[in-house]
């Protein structure tokens, strides 16, 4: 039995996860609209604490002022009777023919325009109901062709849409931050940030790099072939893991978008250990909310909706569970020994030392026995197969 989800648990979804009616590139939808009032209350249900949205979820494109008033104000009376928060906001710059060149770094200088002010106006909407993260996923912000895009204007651009957002952001008084959600590529065939890495790389770059951190997600960084556990260690490391999207892929193809756990289930026990631990030296963990962006897969009907938004759940919950129970185990303290995880954070160097004193050091070079050290195993298969066991439950 997995202990029931509580709001205490942070976790949250996207109205466009389970609202996803399952139309894909090769077949009609499976399933109805669903009305974002009845997520709200069925999440609420289910033990949730957070739903969050793009503008044009909740709020059809192009729709005048009084409909527009009127969602939000359904959408309002629901959160209120619920309690369910909106820990995070974001705008779609991805759907409409318009943004088919992108939003922030279009070629079309009047798209790049539009698409600031769309996002300007979203921002409003995500300080009025309490957000503090605001997510920007550059979905279509890329190329398919090599030489139908400048990366470095491109760049340029995106930079100066971020600045001024965040310059903004600041002149308002709001207490939001926004968080990149890097993805290597679909819809475009190249997707510009397209890593933790990259992303990071590029914040360093920005006016206010305090102000713009991270949304990472499971599949993206593994559509890449890469290690989502270390992304995450390397973006707590740096400070920067605002907000986070849970979900399942199963290697390097297609986006899956499976439930959490679904896919690479070792690498989600680390990620859950590190997100409610930190490094087992004692490195940050995270805080924020536990957000689920996946998609409810189309053989399903609202039964099995509602079945995989809880399965998200308990499979975290199981894994936290398992992690505490490994990290209590005195097997598992004693093979972390063995293994010298903890020499890891002792410097390299001793206090004061530095490379003069290091090169009079005769046991770092001269006496030290490089063959010794070299026959010797560091027994972390050892330490692994008892994550794994821990992970089975047959510890
Ligand atoms: C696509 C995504 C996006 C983003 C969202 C930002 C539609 O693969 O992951 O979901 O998460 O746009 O919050
Ligand atoms: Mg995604
Ligand atoms: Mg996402």
């Amino acid at each position: 039995m997995a202990p029931r989800p509580t709001p205490a648990d942070k976790f949250s979804f996207g109205l466009w996860t389970v609202g996803w009616p399952a139309r894909d590139p090769f077949g009609d939808a499976t399933r109805p609209e669903l009305d974002a009032v009845e997520a709200v209350h069925r999440l609420a249900e289910l033990g949730a604490y957070g739903i969050t949205f793009h503008d044009d979820d909740l709020v059809p494109f192009g729709a005048d002022t009084a409909t527009r008033d009127a969602r939000l104000n359904r959408f309002r009376k629901a959160l209120d009777e619920t309690g369910l928060v909106v820990p995070m906001v974001t705008t779609n710059l991805f759907t409409h023919p318009v943004f088919k060149d992108g939003g922030f770094t279009s070629n079309a200088r009047d798209v790049r325009r539009y698409a600031l002010r769309k996002v300007l106006r979203n921002i409003d909407l995500a300080a009025e109901l309490g957000a503090r993260t605001f997510v920007m996923w550059g979905g279509r912000e890329g190329a398919e062709y090599d030489v139908a895009k400048d990366v470095q204007a491109a760049l340029d651009r995106y930079r100066e849409a971020v600045d001024l957002l965040c310059e903004y952001v600041v002149d308002n008084g709001y207490d939001l931050r926004f968080a990149l959600e890097p993805k290597p590529n679909e819809p475009r065939g190249d997707i510009l940030l397209p890593t933790v890495g990259h992303a990071l790389g590029f914040i360093s770059t920005l006016a206010r790099p305090e102000m713009v951190g991270l949304n990472p997600e499971v599949g993206h960084e593994q559509m890449a072939g890469l290690n989502f556990a270390h992304g995450i260690a390397q973006a707590l490391w740096q400070g920067k893991l605002f907000h986070i999207d849970l979900n399942g892929q199963r290697g390097i193809k297609y986006d899956q978008d499976l439930v959490f756990g679904h896919g690479d289930l070792l690498n989600a026990f680390a990620l859950v250990d590190l997100l409610e631990h930190g490094g087992p030296n004692g490195g940050p963990a995270y805080d924020g909310p536990r957000h689920f962006d996946y998609k409810p897969s189309r053989t399903e009907d609202m039964t099995g909706v509602w079945a995989s938004a809880e399965a998200n759940m308990r499979t975290y919950l199981l894994l936290k569970e398992r992690a505490a129970a490994f990290r209590a185990d005195p097997e598992v303290a004693e093979a972390l020994a063995a293994a010298r995880v903890a020499e890891l954070a002792t410097p390299t160097l001793d206090p004061g030392e530095g490379y003069r004193e290091l090169l009079t050091d005769r046991t770092a070079f001269e006496e030290f026995d490089p063959d010794a050290a070299g026959a010797k195993g560091f027994g972390f298969v050892r330490l692994n197969q008892l994550a794994v066991e821990h992970v089975l439950g047959a510890r």
